[in-house]
């Protein structure tokens, strides 16, 4: 049995529009994310084998591998929840008091999220992070799906910044896209998110 599933949207490919096409979303679940989970369950198997086999030559090649597609899953996962038709707006509750006691404002936020986002070199993701140790949110920029990430860090907020992830409507026009974002987000499910991480609980 497969350790790592896709998980089904909650909405129509269609209903994020006009923030988000139904040809990149249908693409971006069905093709992408689909691939990150049948990569984190192939390597699991490939590194099975390695141990039966006792040849540890690809070793690194299948540890990249591995924290490459498990990210990958799990970031495109928070992702279809962070959206939801007739979402944005501010953010209420628990969220909006912790992005105003870490950020100083919610403007302040945005703009920090927005800058992380848009800057990063190549592919990656801008995530806003609760970090445990501290009892703080912090925003990470993640290069591909693992790299750059605090470790111990749980996703609350996630913004794909992959080509893959708006180019078919947005072209290069990458702040665009994490213009829209903003008119999608659902602040319940980032809520959900920070309440789970406060107590250690982790669910997609
Ligand atoms: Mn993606």
């Amino acid at each position: 049995m497969p350790i790592y599933k896709l998980p089904d949207l909650k909405y129509d490919y269609g209903q994020l529009e006009p923030h988000l096409s139904a040809r990149i979303l249908q693409l971006h679940h069905d093709k992408h994310h689909l691939a990150y989970v049948n990569g984190a369950n192939e390597t699991l198997e490939k590194l099975a084998d390695a141990r039966k086999g006792d040849n540890f030559a690809a070793i690194n090649q299948l540890e990249k591998s591995l924290a490459f597609h498990i990210s990958g899953h799990k970031l495109h996962s928070i992702l279809w929840t962070n959206m939801k038709p007739g979402g944005g707006g501010e953010p209420t509750g628990e969220i909006k008091s912790a992005i105003e006691a870490d950020f100083g404002t919610f403007a302040a936020f945005q703009k920090q999220f927005n800058a992380a986002s848009a800057g990063v070199q190549g592919s990656g993701w801008g995530v806003l992070s609760w970090e445990p140790l501290a009892g703080k949110l912090i925003i990470n920029q993640v290069y591909d799906h693992q790299s750059e990430h605090a470790q111990g860090g749980v996703p609350i907020l996630v913004c794909d910044v992959w080509e893959h992830a708006y180019y078919l409507q947005y072209e290069n026009r990458r702040a665009e896209w994490i213009g829209a974002f903003w008119n999608v987000i659902n602040w319940n499910d980032a809520n959900r998110r920070l309440a789970d991480a406060k107590v250690g609980k982790f669910e997609l």
